[in-house]
């Protein structure tokens, strides 16, 4: 369907509208499982998963989920900075009500506290246009002291990226590609990808191995991060390897999810904590 890099954002928004919408992607056909082709997962064993929140935005359904997030530290949230971007006017979105949401698995429920933003710090050289460098940081108001935070991986580190090293990525997003959005949160463990094969998935210079990263099962589909997961965290042994950030479809053989590449712009990120 449509362009892939001109799809994105608006699929993220329309993750949080109260009824579920047809967003006729391809990748429905192949009748996958779920974040597509995941399991359960919950914030009491991942304490660093949280979700971003605008109930003015999107309404109080699903308590106006529309993006993931990882707690780094107490104070600090890492996020994607398309996540904060509004794709009408390609400018930062202005969210007054903007939360980010802790200690909840369930968002039909209160569990948790909703923790307002003090401070949004972009990547600047972010480009919504390229889909480089997609990367922020949110500062929260109330600070989490008692929650565990997930470090993230140094800067230059290559080691995680290795072709078939196993990551896991969490999300609320759509479960199945077809506008199914869930309450609960789900993960998902997918291959890291080479950056040779990701070129050639996304040609045209799309992926940039630069600030950017493929996983996924790349010949035969079926697990990966979808409309909604956008923002939330790649991980690898213990640390922020990635964030949801963009691809064509979900799941879908030959179109692996790509997500920032984290430790190449590790030590911007720590001047932000
Ligand atoms: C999105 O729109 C989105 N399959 C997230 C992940 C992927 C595609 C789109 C990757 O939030």
């Amino acid at each position: 369907m449509a362009r892939r890099r001109g799809r994105r954002v608006l699929l993220v928004l329309l993750a949080a509208l109260p009824v579920p919408v047809a967003t006729s992607t391809p990748a429905l056909a192949q009748g996958q499982l779920r974040i597509i082709g995941g399991t359960g997962a919950s914030t009491q064993q991942e304490p660093w998963m949280v979700a971003l929140g605008s109930r003015s935005v999107y309404g109080d359904y699903r308590s106006g989920q529309f993006c993931g997030g990882t707690l780094v530290s107490p104070t600090k949230v890492v996020t994607a900075a398309h996540c904060l971007y509004d794709e009408s006017t390609m400018r930062p979105a202005n969210r007054p009500d903007l939360r980010v949401i802790v200690g909840r698995s369930d968002l039909s429920t209160s569990a948790g506290s909703e923790v307002p933003v003090s401070q949004v710090w972009i990547d600047p050289d972010y480009s919504m246009r390229s889909n480089m460098w997609d990367v922020a940081v949110l500062t929260l108001a109330v600070p989490q002291p008692g929650r565990a935070v997930l470090p993230l991986v140094d800067q230059g580190a290559t080691a995680p990226y290795q072709p078939g090293t196993a990551a896991t990525v969490y999300g609320w997003g759509d479960t199945r590609g077809n506008g199914q959005y869930p309450m609960t949160l789900h993960s998902v463990q997918v291959p890291m990808i080479a950056d040779s094969t990701c070129a050639r998935d996304y040609p045209d210079g799309a992926f940039r191995a630069s600030s950017m990263v493929c996983a996924g099962d790349q010949s035969r589909g079926g697990r990966d991060a979808c409309q909604g997961d956008s923002g939330g965290p790649l991980v690898v042994a213990g640390r922020l390897v990635g964030l949801v950030s963009w691809g064509t479809g979900c799941a879908e053989a030959g179109h692996p999810g790509v997500y920032t590449r984290v430790a190449a712009m590790a030590d911007a990120v720590r001047g932000q904590l």
